[in-house]
């Protein structure tokens, strides 16, 4: 059954509005791709409005500024509990609308409070320094909020995109626009209530629903705009760079897209390295930052791999999200599919070999076989380009040494993996790819305690991790005159 859909407007000094045009924009499902809400449509009038409701709460004497950090932190937590409340509710909003399978869904969900509370209780640690300065002064520094940040959300990770970045933003004592992404604003919203209900004091938190280039342009031109951050495609993080220094100067943080390596040795155990490698391409449908979409195997179990690989990605069940059972759902909607199925038949016309899947599934919704190529080579555009979708490239290499350079050999620089029994191979691969986050034997483990991002074109900035939140501060140094030392 189709969970109710209760917020489909913009939210806006804790109240749900209508646009200012009057505009609405239909919403979808990626199962059968028929309409399921008409979403407010928000421009830049209504960034205009978020934007000084946002700056009002972030106000000298606002209630948000004069709250006790502590306090801050107990908002959050509560939310933690309100999400854990609503879990089953928000698990099947996010499959409704994103396509996301239910037990990935609420896994996430699951993921998504303990992040709330790992940040909510960053709140009060926030503290600067007492600086030994030389001659007759005295020094400290005080870490304070950058102020009012714009928050661009994809639509491949919904829920788990907007606490990361409402909750490091709010831990930090900031206040916060954001634009979900036009795919998937449904999930934002709810989530929105739930802070409301958790005492958030009005203008902190606002949605503006709407597209990247009217409401997302506004807010990344908005002069009352301190700080953007942005998931989404390296195409547009460029472009989120160069808006960031129009009209004053944004902090920026980027978590753009890859194309992940992941290497499996000679040495490996296949045991793990198989459905490792399967579910790190396949797993969302492929619709991750990281996944590990060239898969570099050596030459020595090359042919066994590719076997073991072919086999598995039969075996995926594909389905209706809704269903507990499924692994294997829709893509987000109709755009990516075709782009999907268009990198296909790419791979194809280059010479690689078909070994699974490749085609859709069905006839409604945006369903994609899990598709395997062997003998791919680093030229093919299969093997160059982010397709963000459920294929796995298989390629062939002889020496680690070759295998480094091949998998740096890329603009991108998000994620990488290898599978190995030996610690030396692990070492030297590990230091030696240019990636934000290595993995040895495993894939696609993330948490609030382990910081994320990428290297090169695959962002610049870590969110996750002790040190998320400094990408919202300001450090501001305070030096005073001594009568003489003492
Ligand atoms: O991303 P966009 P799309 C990659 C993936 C995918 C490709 C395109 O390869 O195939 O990007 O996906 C907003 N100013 N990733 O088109 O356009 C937009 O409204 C301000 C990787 O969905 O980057 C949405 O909210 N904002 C990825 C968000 O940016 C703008 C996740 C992302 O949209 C804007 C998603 C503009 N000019 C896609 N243009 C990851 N890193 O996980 C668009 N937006």
């Amino acid at each position: 059954m189709a969970p109710e859909i209760k917020y489909t407007k913009l939210f806006i000094n804790n109240e749900w509005v209508d646009s200012k045009s009057g505009k609405t924009f239909d919403t979808y499902t990626p199962h059968d791709g028929s309409v399921i809400a008409k979403v407010a449509e928000g421009d830049k009038a209504d960034i205009d409005l978020a934007v000084a409701a946002a700056k009002a709460a972030f106000a000298r004497n606002s209630e948000w500024r004069l709250m006790d950090a502590s306090q801050r932190g107990r908002i959050l937590n509560k939310f933690a509990d309100l999400v854990d409340r609503d879990c089953a509710y928000l698990a099947q909003l996010e499959t409704y609308n994103n396509g996301m399978v239910c037990s990935l869904a609420n896994v996430f969900i699951g993921g998504s409070s303990a992040t709330i509370r790992y940040l909510a209780n960053l709140a009060d640690k926030i503290q600067g320094d007492t600086i030994p300065s030389d001659g007759d002064t005295f020094t400290y520094t005080l870490k304070q909020p950058v102020g009012v940040c714009g928050l661009i959300l994809p639509w491949n990770g919904p829920i788990a995109m907007f606490i990361n970045k409402v909750c490091t933003a709010l831990a930090a004592g900031c206040t916060a626009v954001v634009k979900p992404a036009e795919q998937t604003p449904l999930t934002a919203l709810a989530l929105a209530a739930l802070l409301k209900e958790a005492g958030l004091p009005k203008g902190v938190l606002n949605i503006v629903n709407g597209y990247g280039e009217t409401a997302g342009v506004a807010l990344t031109h908005h002069p009352d705009v301190a700080k953007i951050s942005f998931t989404g495609s390296a195409e547009v993080g460029k472009l989120i760079q160069q808006a960031a220094g129009v009209n004053n100067l944004k902090r920026v943080t980027l978590e753009l897209g890859g194309k992940s390596p992941l290497i499996i040795m000679d040495d490996a155990d296949l045991n793990i390295a198989v459905p490792y490698a399967a579910t790190g391409v396949f797993g969302h449908q492929g619709q991750v930052c990281v996944a590990a979409s060239r898969l570099y195997v050596q030459a020595g179990i090359y042919d066994k791999f590719v076997e073991a690989a072919v086999k598995y990605a039969k075996g995926i069940k594909i389905g209706n999200p809704t269903d507990p059972t499924t692994q294997h759902g829709p893509q987000v909607d109709d755009v990516m599919f075709k782009k999907v199925l268009g990198y296909i038949e790419k791979g194809k016309q280059e010479g690689a070999t078909l070994l699974a899947g490749g085609k859709r599934v069905g006839t409604t919704g945006y369903y994609i076989e899990p598709t395997v190529f062997a003998n791919v080579k680093d030229d093919m555009t299969i093997a160059k380009e982010e397709i963000f979708g459920p294929v796995q490239s298989i390629l062939k290499f002889d020496t680690l040494e070759e295998v480094i350079d091949r998998a740096n050999n890329t603009n991108y620089g998000l994620a990488a993996g290898i599978f190995t029994t030996n610690l030396n191979n692990a070492l030297q691969f590990s230091k030696h790819v240019e990636s934000g986050t290595v993995w040895v034997n495993t894939y696609l483990v993330f948490g609030p305690q382990i910081p994320f991002g990428g290297v090169k074109e695959s962002g610049i900035g870590r969110e996750s991790g002790l040190q998320c939140v400094d990408a919202y501060l300001e450090v501001k140094t305070v030096t005073m005159s001594l009568p003489k030392k003492f």
